[in-house]
């Protein structure tokens, strides 16, 4: 692991909010094991190893039904780890991987039928070099045919000059971690009101409202028993939760890759969903309705 970065949470609490049968962590990663699935050479970060039996045991001491694992850079475009987590799911996983031009159709379908459901293009600069966008076009053109959906991740500050890529991607696009905004700013300033803007003119366009960890400068609350965790973050999921119901998922985001001053608890982070989504009709939409229509979509919901 890369010196000075925590590994997750070894024991988080049970959370005190129930979350509703049949919810989706929509938004967790595999890591290895290194020696069965190495790491990319091109990664940017060593994570710890986080295997799909943690991640498993994980979503049921947390009361959830099923997962979206999504690739994460340090496993580059090798999409082993995450294709074998998924097999290993009893269908309770599906998957967002990361492709290249060469990708064969062959290799899209094992993909799909392991329960792959989208790709992943990542233009966050600390973690990925830059991949020409008229080659991501061409993967978003390849994949849509199959259903699949494209995931975006970026910081809000470079929202400005990727606007136009991403409004003209022709699958649902869904963006991680409400594109990062800088929650010091003010939730009506002109930064987020952009963000709010590409959902309002763009039905296809969703948003995770995950990670207030990664987003917070507030922080976790003191060690006092109280579970109003990340609280400068509330205000900016609140909104996208109340003004796009239908197009918003939620993530633990386990086990947390690139974190050095603080590592959640997972179960303080279930405890989050009900201040940003404070109706049991918005928590069921978050956490079961929209993901089962993304991901599961012939299952009953
Ligand atoms: C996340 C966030 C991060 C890392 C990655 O693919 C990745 O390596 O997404 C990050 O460092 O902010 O969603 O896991």
């Amino acid at each position: 692991m890369t010196p000075g970065w925590l590994p997750f949470h070894p024991d988080p609490s049970t959370p005190r909010v129930a979350v509703p049968a049949g919810a989706v962590d929509a938004h967790c990663h595999v890591f290895g094991p290194g020696e069965q699935f190495p790491f990319a050479p091109e990664r940017k970060y060593t994570p710890c190893d986080a295997s799909c039996d943690r991640l498993f045991a994980l979503r049921d001491r947390l009361g959830f039904a099923r997962n979206v694992i999504v690739q994460a850079t340090c496993h580059g475009a090798d999409n082993r780890a995450l294709v074998d987590a998924l097999r290993r799911s009893n269908g309770r996983a599906r998957g967002v991987a990361t492709v290249k031009r060469g990708v064969t159709d062959a290799e899209l379908r094992e993909m799909h039928d392991a329960g792959v459901r989208g790709t992943r293009f990542n233009f966050v600069r600390r973690l990925v070099d830059f991949t020409p966008k008229e080659e991501l076009l061409e993967i978003a053109q390849r994949i849509a045919p199959l259903g699949w959906h494209v995931v975006v991740y970026f910081e809000a500050v470079d929202l400005p000059e990727l606007w136009e890529f991403f409004t003209a991607l022709p699958t649902t696009v869904v963006v991680d971690h409400m594109g990062r905004p800088d929650v010091t700013k003010p939730v009506d300033g002109p930064e987020f009101a952009l963000f709010e803007k590409m959902l309002r003119e763009h039905p296809n366009i969703w948003s995770k409202v995950s990670c207030p960890e990664r987003l917070s400068v507030s922080g976790p609350p003191a060690l006092d028993g109280e579970r109003n965790p990340y609280r400068d973050v509330v205000p900016f999921a609140r909104r996208i939760v109340e003004t796009f119901p239908d197009r918003v998922l939620w993530g633990t985001d386990w086990p947390h890759p690139n974190l050095k001053n603080h590592m959640p608890d997972d179960g303080l982070l279930v405890d989050f969903i009900p201040h940003v989504a404070v109706t049991s009709e918005l928590r069921h939409k978050l956490l079961v309705g929209n993901p089962m229509r993304l991901y599961w979509p012939d299952e009953p919901r």
